[in-house]
């Protein structure tokens, strides 16, 4: 029985294996196609009630999709095992049954994305057969079977075609899997022909891996030059960054810069490829491409950006230098009628945005960028280009790989987000971070500095005020800042006399003078608020 489970198991492994390598050399191969293992995460991303994506975000950060996608693997492989124990035990059929049924899921989950085609179906087409092959090849047949037990013989006989024409060789030859203790030479074979087939799917799927490699962006993106921005930035003050231990930088270089977004594996969009269609309620439509949009004026801005999923104190939140192009002068093309009161923008993955008319129109820095911190945009930041809306949240203004827009109403249509429980519209909360010291840091008695980072983005911060124990609200030195489009560093120094547990709350005021609310909010539906507080101890 146990060697009985055990080849079960191994023969599962082995083809499920071997199906998802097939399909990775299929992804390879067949142009325009891409990973079901994919295209079942990204079914499963969709499908994820209200608050899972904040529990992923909170719990993994950024290795959500690595998580993701390991937890599909393993599923697949986990169904692959009951499949092999089926096999195993004689149930060919119900075998044969789970393998279609899992294809099927996955059949269904890269019909339902927003462009399927043959393409996308043919890996997963070609990874099902192949892992139904090599399972009919390794599985035992017992037509006719030594066991002396009726119970396994019926089952063999019910779950196996008949098939009087197998040879007595191969009729035999898995027979140690369900009657242990009988034809070592046998499990030879089956232990052969598994190491044979495991070996096939490791090279199948490196090759898989490595072709895939040549839609990659990397080589164009690298040798890309950008026109000169005619309008260079309001410079950086000297002062942009406090020199404070433990405090982040005032631009966050692309490396480290936070990444949210629906996708598993980051779109590879060629610039040759790229075409933006803007269209809907307009005079006139317009297609633009890589090189009529380098052609247009480019401006260069610090801009910070922020996730609505960004806890109070949270890292989902950054400033970088973006270059691009002013979306009101391409708008000015287009003759959109005033009633249009959403920009619907879509992503080329078929992820959409909605974003208020008035704050692409209303003259400030919203742009179509191509580029962050003097570099092409990073794949995984939207290359070759995204938009960038100073004072939105990222999820109704800052689509990556955008390739669509669509001017329409509120009523008209609900992006991607909404239907998952967020609000329509979400401008940016004003929000104040402390940095340094951490929550239940230890800190010596004497000058503590405090400091962090605040923003009110497009109405700026003009002071930040911190406590300590409900006492005053201490003003902070502020950073200089470019605009009042990014967030500023602020620092204060506070007497750490008395030892023991102190709280500390930061708070910031913003260009109108309007007080940051402490009023707490969760994240969901339109972003937290309230005073980020720490607790640390004097010892
Ligand atoms: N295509 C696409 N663009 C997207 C998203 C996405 O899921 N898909 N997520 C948005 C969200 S929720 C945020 S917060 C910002 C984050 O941009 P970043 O990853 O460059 O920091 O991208 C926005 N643009
Ligand atoms: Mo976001």
């Amino acid at each position: 029985m146990g060697l009985g489970a055990l080849s079960g198991a191994v023969l599962g492994v082995v083809a499920t294996g071997a199906g998802l390598a097939a399909g990775e050399l299929t992804v390879g191969i067949v142009s325009g196609s891409s990973s079901p293992v994919i295209a079942v995460g990204n079914k499963v991303i969709d499908l994820v009630p209200i608050g899972m994506k904040n529990w992923a975000i909170e719990t993994f950060g950024t290795n959500d999709k690595t998580v993701l996608v390991v937890t599909t693997l393993a599923l697949v492989f986990v169904a692959g095992v009951v499949v092999g124990g089926l096999a195993a035990a004689g149930r060919l059929a119900a075998a044969v049954g789970g393998t279609v049924g899992v294809g099927l899921l996955g059949v269904g989950a890269v019909l339902s994305r927003p462009d399927p085609s043959l393409a996308r179906l043919a890996p997963i087409l070609v990874g099902t057969a192949v892992s139904l092959a090599v399972l009919l090849w390794l599985a035992p047949r017992r037509v006719r079977s030594s066991s002396t037990e009726p119970g396994l013989v019926g089952q063999a006989v019910a779950g196996v075609a008949p098939d009087a024409s197998l040879e007595p060789a191969s009729a035999h030859l898995y027979v140690p899997m369900v009657v242990p203790g009988t034809g070592i030479a046998d499990r030879r074979t089956f232990v052969l022909r598994s190491v044979g087939v495991a070996s096939l799917a490791a090279i199948a799927a490196g090759t898989g891996r490595l072709v895939q490699g040549r839609y990659s962006v990397a080589d164009e993106r690298a040798a890309l030059s950008l026109p000169r921005v005619a309008t260079r930035p309001l410079a950086l003050p000297p002062n942009a960054d406090l020199d404070v231990p433990g405090l982040s930088p005032f631009v966050i270089p692309n490396d480290d810069f936070y990444r949210i977004d629906t996708v598993l594996t980051v779109p590879q969009v060629s610039t040759a490829d790229w075409r933006l269609r803007i269209h809907g309620m307009v005079d006139q439509e317009l297609e633009l491409t890589f090189d009529d949009l380098l052609a247009m004026d480019q401006i260069e801005r610090y801009v910070t950006l922020s996730c609505v999923s960004n806890p109070t104190g949270g890292p989902y939140v950054g400033n970088a230098l973006w270059q691009g192009v002013r979306l009101d002068s391409i708008f000015a093309q287009v003759g959109y009628h005033p009633e249009s009161t959403q920009l619907v923008s879509r992503s080329v993955d078929g992820w959409t945005c909605g974003t208020p008319v008035s704050s692409l129109t209303d003259g400030r820095d919203a742009m179509l960028a191509v580029a962050m911190n003097g570099e092409p945009l990073p794949p995984e930041h939207g290359y070759p280009v995204r938009m960038v809306v100073p004072g939105e949240y990222g999820y109704v203004s800052a689509t990556k790989w955008v390739v669509d827009m669509e001017f329409t109403t509120w009523e008209a249509y609900d992006a991607y987000w909404v239907p998952r429980g967020w609000s329509q519209q979400a401008p940016m909360k004003a929000m104040t971070r402390i940095e340094t010291p951490r929550d239940r840091d230890d800190v010596a008695p004497g000058t503590v500095e405090i400091a962090g980072t605040a923003w009110a983005v497009h109405t700026g911060v003009s002071a930040v005020e911190v406590r300590v124990d409900g006492g005053e609200w201490m003003r902070a030195r502020l950073g200089g800042v470019p605009s009042e489009d990014t967030w500023r560093k602020w620092v204060v120094e506070w007497d750490a006399a008395e030892s023991g547990r102190h709280r500390i709350e930061a708070r910031c005021i913003d260009g109108d003078g309007e007080v940051q609310t402490d009023v707490r909010a969760d994240v969901a539906p339109d972003g937290a608020s309230g005073y980020h507080v720490i607790d640390v101890d004097v010892a």
